[in-house]
């Protein structure tokens, strides 16, 4: 199981693209495990762009994702780093493919909506910029739907009680 970092940009939350955004992460299977709307700081966003510190974009970077609110949405599941980095979809949304979040939603620029996390340690230190220590919720008394759930060939989650005996 894995976690991962999703932001909706200052262009996705004034087109009120968070509901739509969200929608697609919950109906692939992926669990919410944090959720939060907030005004960015400069130093969030330096920590939060620190990969890019130096690069010719990232003045812009940094001016963008402080320009208004972003919604911070941190995700869990099987995978998960590399599923949302494909339902995204490429970094211009000219290019990025139909059925991607950023293929769907955006046409130009580069402003897409969206950031993810690319891999499992910028995953943990993004997670860390967003949601600090305790920031995020545990399904452990879910784990036994969240299993079944992912049965191939199941399309409805089957509720168990963990607590109740087999039958
Ligand atoms: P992505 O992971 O798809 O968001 O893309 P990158 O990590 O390559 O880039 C991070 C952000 O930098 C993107 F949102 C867009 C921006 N960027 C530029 O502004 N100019 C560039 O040349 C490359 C990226």
């Amino acid at each position: 199981m894995e976690r991962t970092l999703v932001l909706v940009k200052p262009d996705g939350v004034q087109r009120g693209l968070i509901g739509e955004i969200l929608a697609r992460f919950e109906r692939k299977g992926l669990k919410v495990v944090g959720l939060r709307m907030l005004d960015v700081s400069r130093e969030m966003a330096e920590r939060h762009y620190a990969v890019h510190r130096g690069k010719f974009f990232y003045e812009g970077l940094v001016e963008f994702i402080t320009s208004g609110p972003v919604a911070a949405i941190a995700l869990q599941g099987p995978d998960a780093i590399a599923v949302v980095r494909r339902m995204i979809g490429r970094t211009m949304p000219n290019e990025a493919e139909p059925g991607t979040i950023r293929g769907d939603l955006g046409i130009s620029g580069l402003r897409n909506l969206v950031h993810a996390s690319d891999a499992t340690e910028t995953a943990a230190a993004e997670l860390q910029v967003w949601f600090g220590k305790g920031g995020t919720v545990d399904y452990r008394r879910e784990i036994e739907t969240w299993i079944v759930a992912e049965e191939p060939g199941r399309s409805e989650p089957v509720v168990r009680d963990p607590e109740s005996s087999p039958t």
